[in-house]
């Protein structure tokens, strides 16, 4: 094996999926308290009261929100993030497991409604602030490194609802002023962060959820995009003058994108393909500047935006030290009729007969792992981190307590083998975090019973379970 010296393995998790307290120690709710990111598959689930009081949990693609309601946390097991695994009060625990297996890094995020209830406040909420230093406190006891994601899905539910989200240019400000807070307070104890977790997410889901967004849609999101992007690098201008030890990751969805016949055209949209989905966003963070085919995109769908000269210094100061990215699976690209078409939780398209799939449609593709590595790393050449890769399965408890997860270990050795061989051909890779250590809710579906291992937690969809962690 080539894995250099000081090789960061561990595992990843994202505080709205795992922490729980929702509304303890004066954390504000999130948005993805409200609201799961939804599928192909599964439409986005949704809690909300109405203008007469009266709760609902739906299940809804094109959801807006009645008149007079407004969105908010209900106990109700139909979207259970709000719970999580409850990390909040079990991090010690966690973490000792964590340990146990060797562990030298640990992905996780930091809750912003945690540290800023609302999201546009000036000082954060002390009690949140104390919170993170514990768990970095008690990683540290373990000589585990953290790697903190700072925005993972998670914006606070008030900037939502008063603001517009990300739609609106002062989210730049309310974020810069909460990484700034974390990299002061952290300092010392976290030296690697990422800024934005898959953040080509915002475009690439249009796309990839089948039904295309109109121009509407791509025009919020590429604006949301470019309000993003420049938030994240002033995060990184501000993280490396706090200290200059500091190493500050972008984060993208990585898929590796094939096409599905060697007719010109789907070669061509292929390599659209990666340009619109993956490429984007990481010449955008690692070169500091719009790549020349923006304009093509932007066209496609007639996107103008509000962009400063400022913002385009912003971005070329800002450029960041490592490329990350999450792996599950690859996917065809055709300008053809699908006949077999994959239906699955963020996947759609046609289905490569090469390769098997997981219960949720993900595609099980190691070499498109070895393939994503190089191709990226050819291109920035910059570090490079695989910060999520799993296989969410349904795992069984046996009847003696124990569970068998052989599936997961043929997953993991044949992804590992893949990284193997993209560093022997030179890809400068310093770490891989799994998805998850720790079984935690979906991002996509909202469920418990898409389970990632390594840890399983005793927690159900329907509410049920005593939260005991099992190895
Ligand atoms: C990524 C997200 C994670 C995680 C993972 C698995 O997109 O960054 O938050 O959830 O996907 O997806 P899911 O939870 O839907 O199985």
């Amino acid at each position: 094996m080539s894995f250099p010296k000081g090789f960061l393995w561990g595992g990843a998790t994202a505080a709205n999926q795992c922490e729980g307290a929702w509304n303890v120690d004066g954390r504000g709710p999130a948005k993805t308290d409200v609201t799961t990111g939804g599928s192909v598959k599964e439409p986005r689930k949704i809690t909300y009261v109405d203008k007469d009081g009266n709760g609902h949990a739906v299940a809804d693609r094109n959801f807006e929100l009645p008149e007079g309601a407004h969105y908010a946390v209900l106990d109700d097991y139909l979207y259970p993030n709000h719970d999580g695994i409850d990390f909040y009060h079990h991090y010690k625990e966690d973490i000792a497991l964590f340990a146990e297996m060797g562990f030298k890094v640990f992905r996780m995020s930091i809750s912003w409604s945690r540290l800023y209830p609302n999201g546009d406040e000036e000082t954060p909420n002390p009690k949140g602030l104390e919170f993170y230093r514990n768990v970095f406190l008690e990683l540290k006891k373990y000589n585990i490194e953290p790697l903190v994601t700072i925005w993972h899905f998670d914006t606070p539910l008030y900037l939502e609802e008063h603001y517009g989200g990300w739609n609106n240019r002062q989210l730049i400000t309310f974020y810069e002023r909460f990484a700034k807070t974390c990299f002061n307070e952290y300092k010392g104890l976290v030296k690697y962060w990422l800024t934005f977790n898959e953040i080509n997410n915002t475009v690439m889901m249009l796309d990839l959820f089948g039904n295309k967004g109109d121009d509407t849609q791509y025009q919020k999101a590429y604006q949301q995009l470019h309000y993003q992007f420049v938030a994240s690098a002033r995060a990184v201008k501000i993280g490396h003058e706090i200290d200059p030890e500091n190493k500050i990751g972008c984060m993208i969805c990585g898929i590796t994108f094939y096409p599905a016949t060697c007719d010109p055209a789907d070669i061509l949209l292929n390599r659209h393909n990666w340009e619109k989905n993956i490429f984007y966003c990481g010449d955008v963070q690692c070169f500091g500047k719009y790549p020349t085919y923006a304009k093509r995109l932007w066209k496609e769908h007639h996107v103008e935006l509000d962009i400063t000269k400022q913002d385009l210094q912003d971005l070329k100061e800002g450029v960041v030290d490592m490329y990350t990215f999450s792996y599950y699976m690859s996917s065809l690209v055709t300008t053809h009729q699908v006949k077999d078409q994959v239906s699955g939780n963020f996947t759609a398209g046609a289905r490569n007969e090469y390769l098997k799939y997981s219960d949720w449609g993900w595609a099980f593709d190691p070499t498109g792992l070895q393939y994503y590595l190089e191709m990226v790393y050819d291109r920035y050449e910059i570090p490079m981190m695989v910060v999520e890769n799993g296989l969410g399965a349904f795992d069984e408890v046996e009847e003696d307590g124990s569970i068998h997860d052989p599936y997961r270990l043929d997953y993991y050795r044949e992804h590992i083998q893949a990284m193997d061989k993209a560093i022997c051909n030179g890809v400068d890779l310093i770490g891989y975090t799994t998805w998850g250590c720790i079984d935690l809710v979906s991002a996509g579906t909202g469920e418990m019973r898409k389970r990632y291992g390594f840890i399983y937690v005793d927690k159900h969809d329907d509410g049920t379970g005593t939260m005991e962690r099992k190895k």
